[in-house]
């Protein structure tokens, strides 16, 4: 189908700015005439309207309850789910370009309207499962696939309606090495799979990738891929706000798409987290155009 870019320049669910301005350098970096050349139809819908200060009061309330920029998030995240919704609803492939991780939220609850049983792709060195009560930070990037279960803040949780949006047996975490207690006792406790940098270390990216989707596919009736850069190596995506050592090898990350591409599962995608303002020559846009290039069937050869 054709593709759908979707801007989402917002940063505030992070813990440092910046991220807002990734959506622009991913574009710069040549996304568009890349899919355009590799004969795929590509359009920019455009940016998701930033929240306006109307927003502001009931933040600053809020603030104490270890959710920054609720307001913001919860505004955002709303008409991000609308936008969503109309472009599957158009029959096109929905690519959500970031902005902090915390537009999942809005993504999610967006393709929720139109699956039964959404199945979701996290590939993160986190697993973003807190909630006000785990969270260390208060950054609502680190608990959006909590709220898309339907753990957290009302006003999150009910974003787009539907209630929960997701299934804990129909995730995979992928990349995961940076897990809170609070999270790692939700993924034990709610059987979400996980396959962690020692999974990885120990069987080989292709081997993992085969058990995510053999897992995956067979139960759910459309996949999303939520692409958090930090899963990557720092020394491949200096680029981004919370960097983690001991991350995927630039060829793990695309065999990860590769290997997506070719099972022919995925049905929407977000590439997030990636912040030009810590980057290191646009290195981070580059890498997120070449990830994005191979999930829609670019290959070698
Ligand atoms: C940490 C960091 N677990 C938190 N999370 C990040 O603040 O909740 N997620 N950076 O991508
Ligand atoms: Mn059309
Ligand atoms: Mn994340
Ligand atoms: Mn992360």
């Amino acid at each position: 189908p054709k593709i759908s870019a979707i801007s989402v320049p917002f940063d505030l669910g992070a813990g440092r700015r910046g991220a807002s301005k990734g959506p622009k350098t991913i574009l710069q970096a040549g996304l568009l005439r890349g899919l355009q050349q590799m004969g795929i139809t590509a359009e920019h819908t455009g940016e998701i309207k930033l929240p306006d200060d109307q927003a502001a009061p009931l933040a600053a309330e809020v603030d104490h309850a270890n959710l920054k920029y609720l307001a913001e998030v919860v505004q955002v995240n709303t008409r991000l789910a609308k936008e969503v919704s109309k472009v599957v609803q158009q029959g096109h492939f929905p690519l959500i370009l970031g902005g902090d991780h915390s537009i999942a939220i809005g993504t999610i609850a967006g393709l929720s309207e139109h699956y039964d049983n959404l199945g979701v792709i996290w590939i993160d060195a986190h697993s973003d499962l807190n909630t006000a009560e785990t969270s260390p930070s208060g950054n609502i990037h680190g608990m959006s696939l909590a709220v898309s279960l339907g753990m957290g803040h009302p006003l999150l949780t009910e974003i787009h309606n539907k209630q929960p949006k997701l299934k804990p047996e129909n995730i995979v975490l992928i990349g995961s090495r940076s897990l809170d207690e609070g999270e790692k006792k939700l993924i034990r406790s709610l059987g979400i799979k996980c396959f962690t940098m020692y999974d990885i270390d120990r069987k080989g990216m292709a081997h993992v990738m085969q058990e995510a989707i053999d897992y995956i596919s067979t139960k759910t009736d459309g996949v999303h891929l939520s692409y958090d850069v930090d899963s990557l190596d720092p020394l491949e995506a200096p680029g981004t706000g919370t960097t983690v050592k001991g991350g995927l090898h630039f060829r793990e990350a695309h065999l990860a798409v590769e290997m997506l591409a070719e099972a022919g599962i995925v049905t929407s995608a977000e590439f997030v987290e990636v912040n030009p303002l810590l980057d290191d020559n646009n290195k981070t846009s580059h890498l997120a155009v070449g990830l994005i290039s191979s999930l829609l069937g670019k290959q070698i050869l």
